[in-house]
């Protein structure tokens, strides 16, 4: 899926502003007709989550409407005209003066829709979108299940901490493009000594036979090909003499310019490679090394709304820490995020929504599975060019109900057997998609070792010092550096710790340290930096998390907050900050 841009041909209007909104907690809206325009409506901030942005609205997580009406330009009669949101959690409906369009389940991931032959082209349109969020067991990542996960309350009754933010997160945006015009490009790149190669598989929307060509600039390279295209594609495979490659270090990017006789798209190309070698990740044939965060979209105010400031602020943070990764725990995070991470040099491990799946609810587990499979479809879709993103992650801790079985009741467990097959099939799926990136998926301790057999890369959660022997550091550590060891000794396979961290109430300090102060989460995230720093087979640290988070209220979370940020929710630095700095600057 392309991102919208506006160019010579190409039209794009960014529908970000403050719209219409009203909650429909009856779902009585439609038959109403506020598709139409809301009766009752109060402002809110597109892109932006509701919860924030009203104190009754917090958390309300059923249906809502947002209504905007907007002139669209003459100049773009002719063309195809769409409609794109760029994330609306959970499931959205579209209408165009009226009339239904269509609709999206699932967060965090684009859709659109064509409207042309709904448009109004003497007078204003009216665009309605009606945003539902509620929780449930049929949907990714689920609520309201039966087998609550934690001993403790929490509310809502999500499988998982961070706050179920509701509402149009990203841009809404209306773009236009020729009658025939480019639907996707693919790109693939390789190494061959000190040439790049790339590979360029482009689609049109109709099965034409056109012409076309292909520019890319960058370098000290002009290389242009021709492109003829059959049954609406079109391919072209050359060598770039003497490259410049992307890495971390040196995040190089082309432009590769694709031209037709009708439409004309630019994208950013970084040439890398990625792989696994005995212990090590390699970035370019080198050992790369993912340090950095787990980290959430979250915000005052914005919610999960896409902040651009926050987000090019957040990047600099990263980087004062010395940091060159993260995850996109836990759903994929905006383009924007990924076109920065591109530029900026960062490594990312781009997770689907996937969060805390269980296996025991037989009823729900083909319908989530369905979901994944559409999630990971729609990851590729949209992110299969950025060269930052270097590995596909399927899931965020997975779980049975019985957790460290021996390998004999692991076999016999029902609930082993279902999970396997579901995360199989999901890294099968995704390996099937996209055959030149890394995929994973992160354990909590205790993962059945079944389920991992897959994995390119085995991806670490783990709380020594905090969940389990909180307050023991000393011991703690001993714990991790065992299990470290004893994991890389099953699967001989390059490990990340994708979480690891301790709660910390900035400005609480003590002497000797204890939990919650600044000075244990320091002393936790230098005990397992020093540890990992003596394993070959560690290829990664991620610190849980890069800042404080919002989180559904519980006995663990002290003000509805996650408090393992290094860096407070407003991204004030922690203690444990400059130790991040200590290690990775240098
Ligand atoms: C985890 C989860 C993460 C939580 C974290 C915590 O294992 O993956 O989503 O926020 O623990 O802080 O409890």
């Amino acid at each position: 899926m392309l991102y919208p841009q506006q160019n010579l041909i190409r039209n794009k209007l960014d529908l970000s502003g403050v719209w219409d909104f009203q909650i429909d907690p009856d779902q009585m809206g439609e038959q109403k007709g506020w598709q139409n325009g809301l009766v009752d409506s109060r402002p809110i901030a597109v892109p932006g989550s509701w919860n924030e942005q009203h104190e009754d609205l917090y958390n309300y997580l059923g249906l809502a409407w947002y209504v905007k009406s907007i002139y669209i330009p003459q100049g773009w009669r002719g063309q195809r005209v769409f409609l794109r949101v760029g994330s609306a959690c959970y499931f959205a409906t579209v209408y165009v003066n009226g009339n239904k369009i269509g609709s999206h389940e699932g967060g965090h991931l684009p859709f659109a829709f064509e409207i042309t032959d709904k448009i109004r082209w003497d007078t204003d349109n009216v665009i309605a979108i009606s945003v539902e969020n509620e929780l449930k067991p049929t949907r990714v990542p689920s609520g309201n299940m039966n087998t609550p996960l934690l001993p403790v309350a929490s509310f809502p009754h999500t499988t998982y901490d961070f706050f179920p933010f509701a509402g149009i997160h990203r841009p809404v945006v209306l773009y236009s493009v020729p009658q025939t015009n480019i639907d996707d490009v693919a790109v693939v790149t390789g190494i061959d000594g000190a040439d790049g190669t790339l590979k360029v598989t482009i689609r049109l929307n109709t099965a034409a036979s056109v012409q076309g060509s292909l520019q890319l600039t960058g370098g000290d390279a002009t290389i242009t090909a021709k492109l003829a295209f059959q049954d609406g594609l079109a391919e072209a495979q050359f060598t770039i003499p003497n490259a410049k490659f992307w890495s971390d270090k040196t995040p190089y990017l082309y432009d590769l310019t694709i031209q037709t006789e009708q439409d004309h798209y630019t994208l950013k190309v970084g040439i890398r490679t990625i792989a696994v070698q005995d212990s090590q990740i390699l970035l370019n044939g080198k050992p790369a090394k993912f340090n950095g965060f787990g980290r959430h979209e979250d915000f005052i105010a914005s919610g999960k709304g896409l902040n651009l400031p926050l987000l090019v602020k957040d990047y600099q943070l990263m980087r004062w820490t010395g940091a060159n990764s993260y995850r996109t725990s836990h759903y994929p995070y905006s383009e924007e995020e990924m076109q920065l991470a591109d530029r900026e040099g960062f490594l990312i491990i781009d997770e689907i929504p996937a969060v805390s799946l269980q296996f025991e609810d037989d009823e729900n587990i083909a319908i989530r599975h369905r979901v994944c499979l559409h999630q990971i479809d729609e990851l590729i879709a949209r992110d299969k060019n950025h060269p930052s993103v270097v590995m596909w992650c399927v899931a965020n801790e997975p779980m049975t109900p019985r957790l460290n079985l021996s390998p004999s009741e692991a076999l016999n467990d029902p609930a082993v057997a279902k999970g396997k097959d579901f995360l199989d099939k999901l890294m099968h799926h995704t390996r099937e998609l996209d055959p030149t990136r890394l995929v994973t998926f992160a354990t909590l301790g205790g993962t059945p070792t079944s389920w991992v057999e897959q994995c390119d890369v085995v991806c670490m959660n783990r709380y020594w010092g905090w969940y389990v022997m909180g307050g023991e550091l000393d011991k703690a550590l001993v714990s991790l550096e065992e299990e470290l060891d004893a994991a890389w000794e099953t699967w001989c396979k390059p490990i990340i710790m994708t979480e690891f961290g301790a709660d910390t109430l900035a400005g609480m300090h003590g002497q000797p340290n204890a939990m919650w102060t600044e000075e244990y989460q320091a002393e936790y995230i230098r005990g397992h930096l020093t540890v990992a720093a003596c394993k070959d087979y560690i290829a990664g640290m991620q610190v849980w998390n890069f800042a404080d988070f919002a989180a559904v209220q519980s006995t663990m979370r002290v003000g509805g907050l996650n408090m393992k940020g290094v860096f407070t929710r407003i991204r004030t630095p922690k203690m444990a900050a400059h130790v991040l700095r200590e290690f990775w600057i240098k």
